[in-house]
């Protein structure tokens, strides 16, 4: 294999810096923003690899010896402490925790932003070794107030400056998008650094994997019924070659089929009417994610970034995978909600003149 020159090795803190000489008037404050999440991260991950020999789990498979420390709580105390300090951080949500994060008094700085995060994702697979990730979602705070207002958080995820996950799977990566593409970085535990090595993700536009949690489809709705057989029967020739992965640790889905092409969905359950996963913690960051990586992120009936949140743990459904197929499973959604009057058919186009 070649080896790259370290002059040509690019960092997330190389990049972090590079993306901030492209804005002169930049004071920074964004980017410190960027590696504080990254340092955060690092210290995330050295707890998750030893989770086990530090007791820390999330208990499904019992107590071993004392007490477990819960390994998305110990996540969250890891970053809520790395970031409720930032003189840039107006707001903060976690997922873990109900309400915002109670920010101490602070010197405040003059680019203000609002962080949610997922501070552990897919944690049911922590104590079976499986694959986790940390998602954060990043927005400018618009109220212009010292302390963020409602409308600061409640913003729709097409306003997210920034999204991103780090995974902890078999090697941890950094998934970074600012708007300028997706770009991921790799974590080499030699040197502690994040190291560019999946540049400009784009998403393949083929459905190598089909992810879905199948045990519910008996629940789904009729048009994700019909578009899950159509990819997993593989009668058309374009899905013959499609296979089933679902791990159950949504990043993980994700990110596999970000590199190697696929759809994920979790449709809303008709027996309870609830949907799963949450817009401003997970659906929001993926669709930025997966759309400046030439895909779509749906509901079926919305694009996922134009979801205006009445709640910061509003709950959505979500489709997400190659543009072909999401605008093909829109189509679906939008035919049956016309065949069953839920929808009137759309008005042809006006006759040229
Ligand atoms: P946990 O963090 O509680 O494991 O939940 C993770 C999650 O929200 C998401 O990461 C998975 O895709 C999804 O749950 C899996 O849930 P099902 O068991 O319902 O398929």
């Amino acid at each position: 294999m070649a080896v790259v020159p370290w002059s040509q090795v690019r960092t997330l803190e190389s990049t972090i810096g590079k993306e901030q000489r492209l804005h002169p008037h930049s004071r920074g404050i964004f980017s410190d923003l960027m590696r504080r999440i990254g340092v955060a991260s690092k210290v995330v991950v050295a707890n998750v690899k030893r989770a086990a020999l530090l007791n820390r789990s999330i208990g499904m498979a019992g107590p071993r010896t004392s007490e477990p420390l819960q390994m998305h709580l110990v996540a969250n105390d890891i970053m809520k402490s790395a970031l409720v300090w930032m003189p840039s951080v107006a707001g903060l949500v976690s997922r873990d925790e109900n309400g915002v994060v109670q920010l101490p008094e602070k010197l405040r700085a003059a680019d203000q932003y609002i962080v949610f995060y997922a501070s552990i994702d897919g944690r049911s697979n922590l104590d079976a070794n499986g694959s986790v990730a940390t998602i954060f979602s990043i927005y400018r705070c618009i109220s212009g107030y010292s302390t963020a207002m409602r409308e600061d958080f409640l913003q729709a995820p097409y306003k997210q400056a920034a999204a991103g996950y780090i995974l902890y799977g078999s090697s941890t990566m950094f998934v970074l998008t600012t708007g300028h593409g997706v770009h991921g970085f790799t974590l080499d535990p030699e040197i502690g650094e994040y190291v560019l090595s999946h540049e400009n993700i784009l998403i393949p536009d083929k459905v190598k994997c089909f992810s879905a949690n199948t045990m519910h489809t008996p629940r789904w709705d009729e048009p994700s019924r019909a578009f899950g057989a159509l990819l997993s029967l593989g009668k058309e020739p374009r899905y013959a070659k499609t296979t089933s992965r679902y791990i159950g640790s949504l990043v993980a889905d994700f990110h596999r089929n970000l590199l190697y092409g696929g759809v994920f969905m979790y449709p809303t359950n008709q027996a309870t009417g609830e949907d799963k996963l949450r817009l401003k913690f997970e659906c929001g960051p993926l669709a930025m994610i997966i759309e400046q990586a030439g895909g779509l992120a749906t509901t079926g009936r919305e694009r996922i970034l134009d979801i205006r949140p009445t709640d910061m743990h509003q709950t959505v459904p979500l489709v997400t995978g190659p543009r072909r197929e999401i605008e093909l499973y829109e189509k679906m959604v939008r035919d049956h909600d016309v065949a069953s009057g839920k929808r009137r058919p759309s008005l042809p186009p006006p006759a040229a003149e």
